[in-house]
């Protein structure tokens, strides 16, 4: 019995002391695992005479019971400060600031056109997309360019199918102009946004797949001031409230008279600057009064019917608007480019 008092003085006295979860395993194999000192001393008690025994194999159970119960909220204990002192070593530091999520935006070309889709919505203009490879009838012949006018070699022509050139890259928009009037009846309001694509050599201000902006509008009594009244409302949506419009006269063959048009430079307030080559103007394209020979053409009686046309480079805009200095830029992929027109919105 002066075995059984050692075991539990001393197994109490280690008790006290645990303070890690290895300390306490150790302490439950040594009293109470398989091998334990209270396990040998109940294995022990078949040398002990009958009259001892019962009461030592009692005092063993006792043992065992009291030891359990002690040790139950200390192991409980050592536990969770483990868990705790593992989930502040090695995993999570919460007090780190999180990693922002790459999140892609609309190429600026894009957003652009979005932008000038919603201006000429509110002013009654549908949106329209055509093929980008198209005939010579419709990039050309349609247009009052007719094979043999000199005209037609100022459009440095991708050629798709040789040799008698019919099938080309479309090198402005403008086919549209005579697919949309073969489809509808005026009043005929359209824009078309879409690429147009030209054998020419890159430089800062010329790409040889660009960008353009078409807008039509045929019906009874249209007239150049329409023209400028609709021009005018563009510039002033994408440049801001006191851009004025000027038009100089401009020859395009599918269009009498036919004009370029300019918008007063929004950085300098048309004082003259850098952007604007010190003009105090920024040219943005060709329009006019459509030629009776393309209403003709598609059918349209130029006695009835008359309407206006235009057809803008989109990528120019863009350049105007954000003091882009390279056209090459919007085509290069490179990210530090594109990432400047996600922060400001375009
Ligand atoms: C035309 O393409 C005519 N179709 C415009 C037009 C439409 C006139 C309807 C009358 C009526 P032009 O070649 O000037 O015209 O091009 C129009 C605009 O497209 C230019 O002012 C310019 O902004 C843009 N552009 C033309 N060529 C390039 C190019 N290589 N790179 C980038 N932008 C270009």
């Amino acid at each position: 019995m002066s075995d059984i008092q050692s075991i539990r003085t001393q197994a109490l006295e280690r008790l006290e002391h645990l303070s890690t979860l290895e300390d306490a395993q150790t302490w439950e194999a040594d009293y109470l695992g398989p091998k334990g000192a209270v396990k040998l001393f109940q294995r022990s008690l078949g040398s002990l005479s009958a009259e001892e025994r019962p009461a030592a194999g009692r005092a063993a159970n006792d043992l065992s019971r009291e030891l359990t119960e002690a040790f139950a909220p200390i192991l409980e204990r050592l536990q969770a400060e483990s868990l705790t002192a593992g989930m502040a070593s090695d995993s999570i530091d919460v007090t780190l600031p999180g990693r922002t999520p790459t999140v892609g935006a609309a190429h600026p070309i894009n957003a652009m056109i979005d932008e000038l889709i919603e201006i000429f919505a509110h002013m009654g203009f549908q949106s329209v997309f055509g093929p980008e490879v198209e005939t010579g009838r419709y990039n050309f012949d349609l247009l009052n360019i007719p094979a043999d006018h000199p005209a037609r070699d100022v459009w440095d022509t991708m050629i798709v199918q040789a040799p008698n050139a019919e099938i080309i890259m479309r090198t402005h928009t403008s086919p549209m102009q005579a697919r949309t009037m073969e489809r509808m009846e005026p009043p005929v309001r359209v824009i078309v946004p879409g690429k147009a694509y030209r054998f020419e050599a890159q430089d800062a201000s010329h790409e040889w797949q660009f960008t353009q902006l078409e807008g039509l509008m045929v019906d009874k009594d249209v007239r150049l001031s329409d023209l400028k009244g609709v021009l005018q409302e563009m510039a002033r949506q994408l440049f801001g409230p006191e851009r004025k419009v000027r038009f100089r006269c401009d020859f395009f063959p599918f269009v009498e008279p036919g004009v370029d048009f300019s918008v007063d430079c929004a950085v300098c307030d048309g004082k003259g600057c850098r952007v604007c080559k010190y003009t105090g103007w920024l040219e943005m394209g060709g329009a006019g009064m459509v030629h009776p020979n393309v209403l003709r053409g598609v059918g349209y009686d130029p006695k009835v019917y008359s309407g206006f046309a235009f057809g803008l480079g989109i990528e120019r805009i863009i350049m105007m608007k954000y003091g882009v200095n390279d056209i090459r830029a919007f085509q290069a992929n490179d990210l530090r480019f594109l990432e400047r027109f996600a922060a400001a919105g375009a």
